[in-house]
């Protein structure tokens, strides 16, 4: 295998040479999802871009109890585990992560920040793994090398002369594993600050705002086998087979017993009509499975009306026939609030309901009806529920729903947030948040003695605001890419520039690494596959999942280059640097070392953890409890689980504007983009598309191909501008567009948040269309 800096295309053949979109290919979309063609188009690659050798070692160890965590999504391991436990879209992460392809010396010398801002993220991330830590100097268009010590030095100098820790921002993606989330927890906090903002702020915040008011805990009540035991999963605002793949075998579980699947979402995608298992004989050389017996085309946005429609059936339905629909032991014994809650919902305006969803009455009918005769109901969501307007708000209804017939601590039942990022669950669990609940911050001071600063910090949010106004001196950032995530790009762009120092902790570029603060670093960790040695020998990490189990992870193929660090190495040399002195009951070498000495703190802090280096050990992973799962016991301030009032609101979407939505293409890990293919949707070679119904294309006089700009509105603002992109006709609801993130974030206002969580409605943007004249440049859309 060569060792070069030219871009070598891994799963896009034939190659797009020129990364742009003049090639760009539409057909029609698919009607299922995955089959075997799935897993050779994930193989083929993985085998031709690392031999048969390492792909053979991480297929079979991927997942497994002595092998590795998937670093892409959180879905849950199966209780019990087959010899297989991937799915094309890890495969994709994990050829993406373990490539031999690194970035040479030569690479930036030749290659200035200012020339790189034209190139995609797709560019970007196939240039290979960053090896060396690098330094771009202030006033310098260049990263050179550096030593370790000399770039750990000055982060440690930075930060310790500043005037306030609150002038410095750690943020995190859940790409990074517990040990070092908690150490970077700590390691803020010791500093002083709470500015721990997280991807989780761009993504499920919405979730635990909903849920924990209501049971107490923002987490999934339902462990993996429940979906087996479910008569009924509803699945909301979410793209499984693109985005959590093998969470179609759990509904293919629910199917098999009998139960009934009904997806709520605003596009027809393909792994919601059927389900081809690569791994039966059925779904090789059959049809394969039908996965939704009801599917409900939604407006954008209008979730919450559907919710509150299909409780006020119920409710109807209950006063009816009394005691017939209801658990009302269930109520009576678990519940708080439900009469005014009942009243709330009967007062819903039905018309109201049909214009916000844009589906008939007998469709929610049929809903209420699958409801009503249901056992056991798990609701999943996830970002076309979390990054609304109404995100939490609509979640909390979700709870108010689940409640009415008991479906919390139940068997095949509960509230099933499905998140994103491998680890992000478990980075907040191990404390990364802008706030610091008081016992946790108790247990903190207890273990390493000190007091640890109360008031709340910056979410994702506000840090890049912060950035914006010039407070914010030293960002620094652990595997994610803030300022293409982020809601107005353009603004977080010049937010960053404010900087004094940025510091990325990354594997391989992205758009965050050029565009800096005045100083800049760019330090090289490990990928999960690759082996990690400490003075006391290999280390392990560990993950929490969606469903709350903890997975043991160590890596298994040598590190790309000997000054490839690991995320906790980093932080623990930071942490002896900076507080070294100020804190010594913190032992930094010790947690370097040996990151049992991690799991030995993380027992004493958090609860669940009791005996974690032995549990880990010899079970391998275990589930974390959850009160309301476990025994139906509510942590809420009154014991018990809480009816809520949600207040709904219709969008306002003025004459002739559409409502749009960014998501994630068949071929992108985040702002990771693998290849310019989104095989699902039946798009090739291309990601500027815009999809729109066939008559609102019509409408405003477009045609379906043509090139059109994208105005994006807000009041009192100018308007936001992509131009160069194109007409796709696609079977989205009338009314509703999409297109991929993270190149619209240009169009997401930054105002446009939850106001109960901040976090970017980045799937309800006020959108203007209009014919355009100028085609995308190289690799990126212009942005005005
Ligand atoms: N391969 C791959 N896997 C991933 C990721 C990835 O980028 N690539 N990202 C990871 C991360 S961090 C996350 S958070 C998850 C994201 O997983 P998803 O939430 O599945 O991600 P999106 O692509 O944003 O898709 C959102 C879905 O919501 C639907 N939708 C949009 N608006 C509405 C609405 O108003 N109502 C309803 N009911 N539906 C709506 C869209 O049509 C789409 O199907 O995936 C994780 N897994
Ligand atoms: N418009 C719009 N915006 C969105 C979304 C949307 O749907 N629409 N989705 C939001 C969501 S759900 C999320 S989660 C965010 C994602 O935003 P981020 O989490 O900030 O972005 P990622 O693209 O996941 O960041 C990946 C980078 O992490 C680095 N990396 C990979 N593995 C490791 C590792 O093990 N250690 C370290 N230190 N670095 C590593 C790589 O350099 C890679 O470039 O975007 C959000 N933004
Ligand atoms: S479903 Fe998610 S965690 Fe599981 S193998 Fe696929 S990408 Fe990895
Ligand atoms: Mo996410």
């Amino acid at each position: 295998m060569t060792e070069s800096h030219t871009p070598i295309p891994m799963f896009n053949r034939p190659l797009a040479e020129d990364f742009s979109d003049a090639d760009l290919e539409v057909t029609k979309p698919m009607d299922y999802a995955v089959g075997i063609e799935a897993v050779e188009k994930a193989m083929v690659p993985m085998e031709e871009h690392l031999g048969t050798e390492k792909t053979l070692k991480l297929s079979l160890t991927i997942n497994h109890k002595k092998g590795f965590d998937c670093p892409s999504c959180a879905w849950a391991n199966p209780d019990h585990s087959k010899a297989l436990e991937f799915c094309e879209n890890g495969i994709k992460n994990i050829v993406w992560d373990a490539t031999p392809v690194v970035i040479e010396d030569s690479f930036w010398a030749e290659n200035s920040l200012t020339s790189m801002l034209d190139k995609s993220e797709y560019w970007l991330g196939l240039q290979g793994r960053i090896t060396k830590p690098m330094f771009k100097a202030e006033g310098s268009d260049h990263y050179v090398p550096i030593s370790w010590d000399e770039a750990l030095d000055k982060v440690a100098q930075s930060l310790t002369s500043l005037d306030s820790p609150d002038e410095a921002v750690f943020y995190t993606s859940g790409k990074i594993m517990n040990e070092p989330a908690f150490l970077l927890q700590l390691f803020a906090r010791a500093f002083g600050t709470n500015n721990l903002p997280d991807c989780s702020n761009l993504c499920h915040e919405a979730t635990g705002a909903g849920m924990t008011p209501a049971i107490g805990v923002g987490k999934s009540s339902v462990h993996y086998d429940d979906f087996a035991w479910s008569d009924l999963v509803i699945v909301m605002g979410q793209n499984p087979g693109t985005n959590h793949p093998r969470m179609l075998n759990a509904l293919e579980d629910t199917k098999t017993r009998g139960g009934a699947v009904v997806a709520v979402n605003a596009l027809p995608e393909a792994s919601l009509k059927r389900y081809k298992n690569p791994q039966k004989v059925s779904g090789e050389l059959g049809d394969g499975i039908k996965i939704a017996d009801q599917f409900l085309q939604i407006r954008g946005g209008g979730d919450h009306h559907l919710i509150q429609a299909v409780a006020k059936r119920v409710l109807l339905a209950e006063q009816a026939a009394p005691g017939t629909v209801l658990d009302h032991d269930f109520i009576q014994t678990h519940c708080d609030g439900f009469e005014a809650y009942r009243d709330h919902i009967l007062a819903v305006d039905d018309a109201e309901v049909l214009e916000a969803t844009g589906l008939i009455s007998e469709e929610i009918d049929g809903l209420a009806e699958r409801y009503m005769k249901s056992e056991a109901t798990i609701i999943t969501w996830a970002l076309g529920i979390t990054q609304q307007k109404q995100g939490a708000a609509t979640i909390a209804e979700i709870m108010n729903l689940l409640l009415l017939k008991g479906n919390i601590g139940k068997k095949g039942a509960g509230a099933s947030p499905v998140r994103g990022h491998s680890n992000v669950q478990g980075d907040r669990t191990m404390g990364v948040w802008d706030k610091l609940p008081a016992a946790f911050a108790a247990a903190l001071e207890k273990e390493f003695a000190f007091t640890p600063p109360s008031e709340n910090g910056l979410d994702s949010v506000a840090s890049m605001n912060a950035l914006s106004e010039g407070k914010v001196k030293v960002f620094m950032s652990f595997a994610g890419n803030l300022v293409a995530a982020m809601s107005d790009s353009a603004l977080a762009e010049d937010g960053v520039r404010n900087a004094d120092l940025s510091v990325q902790v990354a594997t391989k570029l992205n758009r965050s690494h050029i565009v800096t603060g005045k100083e800049s670093l760019l330090l090289p960790v490990l990928v999960r596959a690759e082996r990690d040695e400490q003075a006391t020998g290999l280390q392990f990490v560990t993950a929490e999942d969606t469903v709350c189990r903890v997975n043991m992870s160590h890596g298994e193929i040598a590190p790309v280059s000997p000054d490839v660090k690991s995320d906790v190495w980093v932080i623990a040399e930071l942490g002896k640097r900076v507080l070294g002195a100020s804190h010594p009951r913190i032992d930094w070498q010790a947690f370097e070392d040996d990151y049992d000495t991690i799991r030995a703190s993380i027992s004493r802090v958090i609860p669940g953890f009791d005996d974690f280096n032995e549990r880990i050990r010899t079970e391998k992973s275990f589930v974390l409890p959850h009160p309301p799962r476990d025994s139906r016991t509510f942590p809420t301030a009154s014991g018990k689980a809480q009816f809520t009032l949600q207040q709904s609101e219709v969008i306002d979407v003025p004459e002739g504007r559409l409502l749009l939505q960014t998501l994630r293409a068949h071929d992108q890990h985040n702002t990771t983009i693998y290849s310019l293919n989104d095989r699902y949707r039946g798009i090739r070679k291309g990601r500027f598309v815009i999809f729109m119904h066939a008559d609102d294309i019509a409408e405003r006089g477009l045609v379906d191909g043509q090139t059109v700009d994208v105005f994006s509105e807000w009041p009192g603002e100018p308007d936001r501008v992509l131009r160069g992109y194109r007409v796709v006709a696609y079977p989205t609801v009338k009314g509703c567009a999409a297109m991929y993130f993270p190149e619209a974030n240009v169009l997401v206002p930054r105002a446009a948040i939850d106001p109960v969580c901040n976090t970017p409605t980045s799937k309800q943007i006020v959108i203007r269309v209009e014919a355009g004249t100028q085609a995308a440049e190289g690799g990126r859309p212009i942005a005005v």
